[in-house]
């Protein structure tokens, strides 16, 4: 049988160990060969062939449900469960998402993207089958670098507890996060990787049971004694496992992950258990592509690249490319930090994204990696910041949700000062709505003793970290994913910006456009376009949400009469809601158009496809606000109408 063939993962129940193995290599070569063209996630897909193949050559996939933790691993998965042919459009808009997502696949029991959450889904699920007399089994994928995160933890708390509720945690160990697992945790996974798998000989439950060197007699069929021999096994025979089963799971492990007999061996085995079951499978990340195997971090996600060298693919333009907003963040935090021996950078698992592996490659003592951890990293920054350190959370806008009882609770209700940079805040591209940087205005904008900016350039980035750092109490600045506009950056003495300022950067009388962050470059090309129209636009960098200029704002709305607010950013609750709040307040009463991100999920697709379908290109911001103009006349443009 040949991959294209499989169309349901119960075809795989026919095949011979030999047969799996050949499937395993059309997985990984059609894999290689995507990513190679689309991007995307590499090394971790890689690792989970054999563990989807022989775990699914165990499971009913009509009835049995799996819960794969973020998601990123799950392209061998999509290839088995007839995706195979519309798997070439894997992240491209309309094609296949680049997560697991509700909807894409009767296979896909739980979406996902951010991590930690498959344990207690599945566990849900589990207990839901129960209250319903079902009969599935429920069994959730878990990486190491999720085990870290705290709902991972909560859920194991929980599922260890029930010891009649049937689940399968199956532990994918391939030592890695996205960069080198860190704490605790991985440190005891790895002690456990490194004493001697548990070898399951072939054969009867029954038998494999009785080859074991320490037990004898006769077994029956009664399950509770197994799962106690396997307990003893794996405590006496090398004490591995000891805190999973301390906790209230049956720890069976590890188990090498590339060897499809010993998985099958173990899961079969595994599924007969009672009560929560810990499978640890230790599997190599990129496991076939030697490239991807030597640089583990390089590979977990990359953009298009040559499969022969394993090298990105060329830029296809001359020009240089301007800085990205994450390199000008974390270079000139090391200037800053060099000089400021309080400045300590928080990363939540995200070095390489948030640029912060630098900082801690030149100053180790400045840098914390708490890994999948957001809400202890913001609480922990709390307590940093009441010994008078000067913490900076670089988090990506998407994953700070995680914290925001950490923000409230223990940042702004003790007036602590804690920075939160949020990188990767707006449009993200092809990870989609999970990933997507919309709800940071409006999820921080509502809190008491929270100051909110947003550079327009990569210059003025700089001046807010400056801004941010000397500001005594909690603050947050956005920004986006991708390149700057290669503006000339200052290489010291940045000034900072006063609290509250906003900038007029271009004066008309016809509509006043008032834009933040990342909007501000688009908004002044619009009001070039809206001048070949004969309207004149002023152009206000609002710089800050809160607190709003409207010293700045409110008499030129006032005069001007007709009021555009632009953002990357989610329009409920965001900045335009707050400046139509304040001119509300003020009781002026002119129209207000609101450019942004409506209510709806962004899916994958091009950052540049995701703009112009909602709206946001310099182009269609015009013709929005000629349209406006046209449909509702303010007393300022009834005679532009007219003209
Ligand atoms: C809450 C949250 N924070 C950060 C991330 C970014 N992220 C995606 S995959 C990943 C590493 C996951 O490591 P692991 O679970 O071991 O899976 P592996 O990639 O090694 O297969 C991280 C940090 C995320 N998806 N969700």
């Amino acid at each position: 049988m040949r991959l294209s063939e499989i169309t349901h993962p119960n075809q795989l129940h026919r095949l011979s160990i030999a047969q799996l193995e050949s499937i395993a290599q059309e997985i990984r070569n059609k894999h290689l060969e995507t990513i190679a063209a689309t991007g995307g996630h590499l090394g971790p897909g890689l690792g989970v062939v054999e563990l989807t193949l022989g775990l699914y050559q165990t499971l009913d996939l009509d009835h049995d449900k799996v819960v794969w933790d973020v998601g990123h691993q799950a392209y061998p998965h999509k290839l088995i469960t007839g995706r195979y042919n519309r798997f070439h459009t894997l992240r491209q808009k309309d094609g296949i998402a680049g997560y697991l997502k509700l909807g894409e696949s009767r296979f896909d029991h739980f979406g996902a993207g951010h991590a930690s959450t498959s344990i207690s889904a599945a566990l849900g699920m589990a207990i839901a089958r129960d209250a319903k007399s079902e009969n599935f089994k429920s069994v959730a994928i878990i990486g190491d670098g999720a085990l870290t995160g705290g709902m991972a933890l909560e859920a194991i708390n929980h599922a260890g507890h029930l010891p009649k509720t049937n689940l399968m945690v199956v532990l994918n160990d391939n030592e890695m996060s996205i960069s080198a697992n860190v704490g605790a945790i991985p440190k005891y996974l790895n002690r456990l990787r490194l004493t001697q798998p548990v070898k399951f000989l072939t054969g009867s439950i029954e038998e494999q049971i009785r080859n074991l060197p320490f037990v004898g007699g006769s077994l029956g069929d009664e399950l509770e004694r197994i799962k106690d021999n396997i307990k003893i096994l794996t405590m006496v025979q090398n004490k591995v496992g000891a805190v999973f089963e301390e906790l209230g799971f049956t720890y069976i492990g590890p188990v090498d992950g590339h060897n499809l007999k010993e998985l099958i061996d173990t899961f079969n085995m595994a599924h007969e258990l009672q009560g929560p079951v810990m499978v640890h499978v230790a599997t190599t990340k990129g496991k076939g592509y030697s490239y991807a195997e030597a640089d583990r971090v390089g590979y977990h996600a990359q953009g298009s690249f040559n499969l022969d060298t394993g090298k990105s693919a060329p830029s296809t333009s001359t020009k240089p490319k301007p800085p990205s907003y994450s390199k000008v963040f974390v270079d000139t935090l090391i200037k800053l930090a060099e000089k400021d021996k309080r400045i300590i950078g928080i990363t939540a698992a995200m070095a390489t994204g948030t640029g912060l592996d630098k900082l801690q490659a030149k100053l180790p003592d400045q840098y914390i990696d708490v890994g999948i951890a957001e809400q202890h990293a913001i609480t922990l920054a709390a307590g940093l910041a009441c010994e008078g350190m000067r913490p900076v959370a670089a988090i990506y806008s998407t994953f700070l949700q995680r914290a925001f009882d950490q923000i409230i609770h223990d940042v702004c209700i003790q007036k602590l000062h804690v920075f939160f940079c949020l990188d990767r805040a707006g449009i993200v591209g092809a990870d989609g709505p999970t990933h997507q940087g919309m709800y940071d205005i409006a999820y921080l904008r509502c809190i008491p003793n929270m100051v909110l900016m947003a550079p327009k350039d990569e210059a003025e980035l700089q001046q807010m970290l400056v801004t941010g750092l000397e500001h005594n109490g909690a603050i947050a600045m956005r920004y986006p994913r991708g390149n700057g506009y290669g503006v000339p950056l200052k290489s010291e003495n940045w000034e900072p910006i006063p609290i509250g300022k906003a900038e007029i950067l271009r004066e008309g009388g016809d509509v006043l456009m008032v834009a933040f962050g990342s909007m501000v470059y688009p908004a002044m090309q619009a009001a070039e376009i809206l001048m070949e129209h004969g309207v004149q636009a002023t152009v206000v960098n609002a710089r800050f949400a809160k607190p709003l200029d409207m010293d700045l704002i409110a008499p030129l709305a006032q005069t001007i009469g007709r009021v555009v607010t632009l953002e990357e950013g989610c329009l409920m609750g965001g900045f335009g809601s707050a400046v139509l709040e304040a001119l509300m307040d003020l009781q002026i009463l002119v129209p207000v158009q609101r450019i942004g991100v409506p209510d709806v999920l962004v899916d994958h697709a091009s950052p540049e496809q995701s703009f112009a379908e909602l709206g946001l290109t310099s182009g269609q911001i015009s013709d929005r606000i000629l349209a406006e103009i046209q449909t509702k006349p303010s007393k300022q443009t009834a005679n532009l109408i007219q003209k």
